[in-house]
């Protein structure tokens, strides 16, 4: 079975992760969506909050499970089998970002990194990105799934 991992912050989730988890789970036989747990750095939602709002998100798309993980993710694909990561690349800034990335992933553990072109309509979205905006009192809602854009704009008041 091939397993794929597709890790991040998601805080919070946008449409830009679910086109990207989406079309992951027409690839590989099972998707999971691993939360990158970093305790040195607090998010707007909590672990739970965000994995919670994947699933909201990710309603309906199968073989698509969230999970989180500490420590490098590598190990934590060894740990449940997947062979490899799935990213979303909205540009050649996301590209020098990933390349090193994954050349030490596949360096450490022999798990191999998958790209997928982003869909143009989501190229400029990222959480932090829409984060600002609703803080700035932007609206975001063409960028969310309607009940994380409610949370959203309950959480930033
Ligand atoms: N369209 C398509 N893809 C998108 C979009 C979008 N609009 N927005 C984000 N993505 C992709 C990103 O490219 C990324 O692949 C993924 O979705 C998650 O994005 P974010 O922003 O939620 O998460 P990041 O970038 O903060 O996640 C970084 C990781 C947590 C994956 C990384 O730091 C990591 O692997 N950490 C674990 C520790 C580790 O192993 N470190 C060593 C690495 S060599």
């Amino acid at each position: 079975m091939a397993i794929a991992v597709c890790p991040g912050s998601f805080d919070p989730v946008t449409l830009g992760h679910v086109d990207v988890v989406t079309r992951a789970a027409a690839l590989f036989d099972e998707v999971v969506v691993a939360v990158a747990v970093n305790p040195s750095k607090q998010g707007l939602f909590t672990v739970d909050e965000r994995r919670e709002l994947l699933a909201t998100a990710l309603e309906g798309v199968p073989n698509v499970r969230t999970d989180a993980f500490e420590g490098l993710v590598v190990d934590y694909c060894r740990a449940i089998g997947a062979a490899t990561l799935v990213k979303g690349l909205r540009s050649s800034v996301d590209f020098g970002f990933e390349e090193p990335m994954a050349q030490m992933n596949r360096h450490q553990t022999g798990v191999d990194s998958t790209f997928l072109i982003t869909d143009p309509r989501w190229s400029y979205v990222s959480s932090s990105l829409v984060k600002e905006v609703a803080r700035g009192g932007g609206d975001v809602s063409a960028f969310l799934h309607p009940e994380v854009h409610r949370r959203l704009c309950e959480r930033i008041g």
